[in-house]
């Protein structure tokens, strides 16, 4: 049941100019340089929601046992023990990738998604229009550009007594068309605020639930892109992803006292959406190391293809948005249908062959999974070292 209409956030469009780049030749394709109130839904899970001031709201949460049972429930007449539905909680799922992923986990009944979105109408119309039974899913408020917001869906989450089997960071934003940088509530760039530094606290925060969950194959998502590795053609279309020192992380990325830029330079919105995406890649990587052994959580990223239809080119141009799906389709033959993409991520959430941990995933023409390479970059141990400690003191971690 909806509380709350949230606020939707229209995106506009401006013109683009062309420059000089890296190891691709200048040229224009598609006129594009190259180079709190608690919102929650749940019906089958009988949540009770009750509002207690203006700004928050308290939830009682009577699980179903299908969801709260011990991992393996008892041997059926068969003989066959099963396993107990997981959890899921997928950020950004109201649109493309997530909610693909959303549908195609819940429709397989072992899984119970959590819908973490900044939308929350929005989210309950397109779980609805996917055709997602009612009971499979909750959606619970996050706006992945404030801090206070992600602090609070951890609490919600909380509060719903599910277990936490598998967290995705999916949710981003992509502003190639920005003359200046915009800013979460913290004062950070947007771009990497929301897709790395939102994602790095909400991670950090659930990695003691999912540590805590009794399921068998427990997994931490951080979703990648090619675009962010410059070991490939797509990653060479300037401008490129580089961190360079971190000088402007390291400053906050607020724009005034720094730069809003990782590497201190020019603002640049496809490159600071780049950049995020290396953070991404190297978040997971050192997530890895510093606490696979120990908890067992299976960490991943992957690029699920290029899924050119998304709302996440709906701040560029018009033209672009009309030719960049039969690009990718019929000259790069990169392009994946959003159903397509949705199934890929959802193999990297419960396929019981994808449990290595600290891999990049990523498939081939015939759609069959491999672990792919990351740029030298986007697979430093240093740089991701850095990047965590950074990135620890600007969510209040360190
Ligand atoms: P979409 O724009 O369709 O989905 C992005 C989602 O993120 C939306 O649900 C959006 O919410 C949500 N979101 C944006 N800002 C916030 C915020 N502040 N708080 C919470 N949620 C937010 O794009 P895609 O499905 O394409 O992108 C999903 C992921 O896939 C991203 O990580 C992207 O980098 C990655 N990816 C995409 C590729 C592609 O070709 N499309 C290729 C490689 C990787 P709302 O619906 O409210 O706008
Ligand atoms: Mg790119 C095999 C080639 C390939 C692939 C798989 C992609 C994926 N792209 C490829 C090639 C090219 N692209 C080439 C040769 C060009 C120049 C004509 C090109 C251009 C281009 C633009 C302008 N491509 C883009 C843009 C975007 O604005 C997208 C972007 O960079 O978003 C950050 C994009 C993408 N190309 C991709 C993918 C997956 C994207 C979406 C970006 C992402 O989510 O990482």
């Amino acid at each position: 049941m909806a509380l709350q209409a949230a606020t939707t956030t229209s995106f506009l469009p401006s013109a683009l100019s062309a420059r000089k780049e890296g190891a691709v030749k200048d040229s224009a394709f598609l006129g594009v340089r190259l180079g709190d109130g608690l919102k929650l839904e749940t019906s089958a899970l009988g949540l009770r929601i009750k509002r207690v001031s203006t700004s928050s709201v308290a939830i009682r949460a009577q699980a179903s046992a299908a969801v709260s049972s011990p991992t393996v429930t008892p041997a059926s007449p068969s003989g066959k023990q099963t396993l107990r539905k997981g959890t899921a909680i997928i950020t950004g799922a109201s649109s493309g990738l997530g909610l693909a992923t959303a549908k195609a986990l819940a429709e397989t009944g072992r899984w119970h998604v959590v819908m973490g979105c900044r939308d929350f109408l929005k989210a309950s119309r397109a779980a609805k229009a996917a055709g997602m039974e009612k009971g499979s899913y909750t959606i619970v408020h996050l706006d992945l550009a404030s801090l206070d917001s992600v602090r609070q869906f951890v609490a919600n989450v909380r509060r719903l007594e599910m277990p936490v089997d598998v967290v995705v960071c999916n949710a981003a934003v992509y502003q190639p068309t920005a003359k200046q940088p915009s800013f979460t509530a913290d004062g950070f760039e947007m771009s990497v605020g929301v897709n790395h530094l939102g994602h790095f606290l909400l991670a950090r925060e659930l990695l003691a639930d999912l540590t805590s969950s009794d399921y068998p194959s427990k997994r931490l998502i951080i979703v990648g892109s090619i675009t962010g590795n410059t070991n490939t053609l797509a990653g060479n279309v300037p401008p490129k992803a580089n961190l360079g020192d971190l000088r402007g992380l390291a400053s906050g990325l607020d724009g005034v006292s720094s730069s809003a830029m990782i590497d201190g330079g020019e603002f640049d919105g496809a490159k600071a959406y780049k950049d995020s995406k290396v953070c991404n890649m190297l978040t997971m990587q050192e997530f890895h190391r510093r606490y696979h052994g120990e908890t067992g959580v299976t960490f991943a990223s992957l690029y699920p293809g290029c899924i050119a239809t998304t709302g996440l080119f709906r701040e560029h141009v018009p033209l672009f948005r009309l030719l960049f799906p039969p690009f990718q389709k019929y000259i790069t033959k990169g392009y994946v249908s959003e159903e397509e993409a949705g199934k890929r991520l959802a193999q990297v959430v419960s396929d019981p062959s994808l449990t290595k941990s600290g891999v990049y995933w990523s498939w081939n023409n015939n759609s069959a999974s491999f672990e792919n390479q990351l740029s030298e970059e986007a697979s430093d141990p240093e740089k991701a070292k850095k990047v965590w400690e950074l990135s620890e003191k600007l969510v209040g971690l360190a």
